[in-house]
C-alpha cells in the first residue's frame, strides 16, 4: 500500500519511515520518562489505557454520529462507516462534550497517573478537548502545537489518543523524528501564535472582524498554522524519519510542544476517530484560551476574544 500525507506519497525506505519506539518499560519512572521525552520528543505507550474504556468512549462517539445520520445505514455503528454521499468531517469537538466515558479515559485513571509521573507534580488538563472525526480523504498537515496553545507554560504535553484501532490506511498520527531538536530550522515558527496579528499590517481589520481567521506572520495571507504542507519534502529537509504505528485502542502517544507531527491521509473507508488533549503542571502559567470561564463558560478557544495585536 502506498501511504500519503497531504496527498503526497511518503517514502517508505527504512531511512525515511519507521516505527514509534515503545516506552512501556519506563511507565513507573518519572525521571526516565522525562529523559526519554527530552531525547525523543515523544513517548509511545502500547495498551496503557483501558481498552474497554476507550471502546465505551468510541461507542458514545459513533452513537452520536449515527443519530445525526452520518453513518451508513444497516452497518455496525462501531465500524464508523460514513454514509455514502454524506458530508465530510474533521474537527468534531461536540463529540467530546458530555461524553462521560471519553472524559474518564482522558482526564482520570491511567492517563492522569502517567501525566503526573511525567510532569513530576500535580497536573492540570485543559478544559477544551480536541476531538477529530476524519472522513476518508482527510488528514493533518505538519505542525507544532505551541503555535495554537503557547500562551502559558511550554512544559505542556499533548496526548494523542486513538479512539479505535487505526491501521496505517486509516491515517493515524506521524511524528518527525528528532524534529524537537531542530530549532535551527523551526525556531522562528515556534515563536508564532496563530491568534496574534500585525496591528499595523494589511490584514489587521480582516483579522479583528473575523473575516480572516489567521494571518501568516510574514505574508499576512490566510494561514492554518502549519509548518509545511509537504511531508515528504520536510522529511528530506530535516533528515529524521516519519514515525508511526498500527494503533490500537488503549495505545497512547504523548509529545512535546516543539515536536513536528502530522497525520497520514485517511485512505480507508471508515471515519478515523481520535482525541488530542493537553496536560501541564498545575503550578505553571496556563493559556486561558483553553480553560472554562469563571462561571463555567466554554473556553474562548480561537474565537475573536483570543486575538492579540502586535506592532510589526
Ligand atoms: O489527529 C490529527 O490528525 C492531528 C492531531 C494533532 O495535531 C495533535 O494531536 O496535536
Ligand atoms: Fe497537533
Amino acid at each position: 500500500m502506498k501511504l500519503t500525507a497531504q496527498k503526497k506519497e511518503l517514502e517508505l525506505a527504512a531511512s525515511a519511515f519507521g516505527e514509534l519506539q515503545e516506552s512501556n518499560q519506563l511507565l513507573l519512572d518519572g525521571s526516565a520518562l522525562r529523559e526519554r521525552m527530552a531525547e525523543d520528543g515523544y513517548l509511545f505507550f502500547r495498551g496503557a489505557l483501558s481498552r474497554e474504556g476507550v471502546q465505551e468512549a468510541r461507542r458514545e462517539c459513533v452513537r452520536r454520529l449515527a443519530d445525526a445520520g452520518r453513518l451508513e445505514p444497516e452497518t455496525d455503528i462501531m465500524e464508523a462507516i460514513p454514509r455514502r454521499g454524506g458530508e465530510g468531517s474533521y474537527f468534531r469537538a461536540d463529540l467530546a462534550e458530555g461524553n462521560a466515558p471519553l472524559l474518564t479515559v482522558l482526564y482520570d485513571g491511567p492517563m492522569m497517573e502517567i501525566m503526573g509521573r511525567l510532569l513530576g507534580g500535580p497536573v492540570l488538563h485543559y478544559d477544551f478537548t480536541w476531538m477529530r472525526a476524519v472522513t476518508p480523504g482527510g488528514g493533518t498537515a505538519p505542525h507544532c502545537d505551541v503555535v495554537y496553545m503557547g500562551r502559558g507554560t511550554q512544559q505542556l504535553y499533548t496526548a494523542w489518543t486513538p479512539l479505535g484501532d487505526i491501521p496505517l490506511s486509516v491515517g493515524g498520527l506521524i511524528v518527525l523524528e528528532n524534529s524537537h531538536l531542530r530549532r535551527d530550522i523551526t525556531g522562528d515558527y515556534l515563536s508564532q501564535d496563530v491568534d496574534s496579528y500585525c496591528e499595523n499590517g494589511p490584514a489587521a481589520e480582516a483579522v479583528r472582524t473575523g473575516k480572516l481567521h489567521w494571518e501568516h506572520p510574514e505574508t499576512h495571507e490566510a494561514w492554518d498554522g502549519a509548518f509545511s504542507h509537504d511531508p515528504p519534502a520536510l522529511q528530506k529537509q530535516l533528515g529524521g524519519r516519519w514515525l508511526t504505528t498500527d494503533y490500537k485502542m488503549g495505545d497512547l502517544l504523548v509529545f512535546s510542544m516543539a515536536t513536528i507531527h502530522a497525520s497520514l491521509d485517511n485512505q480507508g473507508d471508515t471515519i478515523r476517530l481520535s482525541s488530542d488533549t493537553r496536560y501541564q503542571r498545575a503550578d505553571a502559567p496556563v493559556d486561558d484560551r483553553w480553560m472554562n470561564g469563571p462561571n463555567g463558560e466554554k473556553p474562548i478557544a480561537h474565537g475573536l476574544a483570543a486575538k492579540r495585536g502586535r506592532i510589526c
